[in-house]
């Protein structure tokens, strides 16, 4: 009887102290590229990713990423500032907290800190793969259930030389790893851009999807005739042509121009998709984990656009395999990701800090099966990369 009591204490003590965050470590580490990475705004020739380890008190651990692109060039956030936003300011409001109450924590996190998506992106992430390896289902269950098992991946065309590119292009088209490409155009004179592009779409064919990411770099009046020097090319898609704060000028273009526009940059909080969506401004979104702020916020996004008639496509900040496997795990929970994604920057980068890649074939990627991410840390070659 006594040791009935006993048990029953013991239950009882359990439902009364539940599981809380003790402590979040968050580790830069630099990964050399393949190649140089040609953008409009930088050029890349490693990638930096802010880890993130969230320790709970029933010893699961959350594996997060906090990443962007060239440093501070391409967004407000830079891996050094994140990772200190998470230690100074982040950290110290969900240490002790209940883990599982993911809602509320990222509730509280918003009413405190203004901004920081990447930041609070990164920590939703290790509390979503934690949460979802303490049910024992992936992080896809959460969001209701992956649609489908693997994901269209386009590659991203950049070394910053046409032929290069081509050869490139050819292949990964024989290897079965990607038929659709992107360029990365703006930073060139307009005409030397279109000349570029053209010749690419030439090489490769009419079969071949091409799309173009103009990141920010023309003005209204410069992209109205470059555009319609590249719709003549007969590529499928352009990404933000005009500076992302130009909602009404995006609008102006898509009502223009019979090729789609779609919106990057301009396109960071779900507001963002509202107020988008509201004036026709773009004919796809570009939904990205990092810049949303959280995979929540992408599937609200994405709630958005479908109310809207507005197609997704799967973008990315040249994550590692963390915030890619993130990524794709909300991404296949979406009916309208008609565009595909373009997840694969784990393939640019020249190692890896996980002890299972993710596997890409047949021209997409496999949502990572198991617990969580379906992720897990190499510690080894944490340390190999991790900034000194
Ligand atoms: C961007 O602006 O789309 C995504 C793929 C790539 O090559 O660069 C990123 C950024
Ligand atoms: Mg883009």
């Amino acid at each position: 009887m006594s040791a009935l009591i006993k048990r029953f204490k013991h239950s009882l003590k359990k439902t009364v102290f539940p599981v809380c965050i003790t402590h979040i470590e968050t580790i830069i580490v630099d990964v050399p590229t393949i190649r140089p990475h040609h953008l409009s705004m930088t050029v890349m020739k490693k990638q930096s990713m802010v880890i993130i380890r969230l320790f709970s008190s029933d010893g699961i651990e959350g594996l997060g990423e906090a990443t962007t692109i060239g440093g501070i060039s391409y967004a407000t956030e830079f891996p050094e500032g994140i990772k200190l936003a998470i230690d100074i300011y982040l950290a110290p409001l969900l240490i002790g907290q209940d883990p599982t109450k993911v809602n509320a924590l990222m509730a509280r996190l918003d009413r405190n800190i203004s901004g920081n998506y990447f930041a609070k992106s990164g920590v939703e992430i290790a509390l979503l793969d934690a949460q979802a390896k303490r049910l024992g289902v992936p992080v896809h269950c959460l969001f209701g259930g992956a649609i489908s098992d693997t994901l269209p991946v386009l590659w991203t065309l950049a070394s910053g030389d046409t032929d290069k590119d081509i050869q490139e292009a050819q292949e990964l088209i024989q290897k079965k790893r990607h038929c659709v490409f992107k360029l990365k155009i703006g930073k060139k004179k307009p005409d030397e851009d279109v000349e570029h592009v053209s010749r690419i779409k030439e090489a490769l064919g009419k079969d071949i999807k091409i799309t173009v990411d103009v990141n920010q770099a023309w003005t209204e009046r410069i992209a109205k005739t470059a555009i319609r020097k590249l719709q003549e090319t007969g590529i499928d898609l352009i990404e933000q042509p005009l500076p992302k704060y130009n909602f009404e000028g995006l609008a102006r273009l898509t009502s223009y121009f019979e090729i789609p526009l779609m919106a990057d940059e301009a396109l960071e909080t779900v507001q963002d998709a509202f107020k988008l969506a509201k004036i026709n401004a773009v004919s796809v979104f570009a939904l990205k984990v990092s810049k949303a702020g959280g995979l929540t916020n992408v599937a609200r996004q994405a709630a958005i656009a479908e109310s809207a008639g507005v197609p997704l496509y799967g973008g990315t900040l040249l994550e590692g395999s963390i915030g890619t496997a993130a990524a794709a795990h909300i991404f296949s929970t979406l009916p309208n990701l008609d565009w595909g994604t373009e997840l694969f920057a784990p393939l640019l980068l020249t190692d890896d800090i996980v002890k299972k890649n993710i596997i890409y074939k047949n021209f997409g990627l496999e949502i990572p099966q198991g617990k969580g991410l379906g992720i897990e840390l190499d510690m080894n070659q944490v340390e190999k990369y991790k900034r000194k």
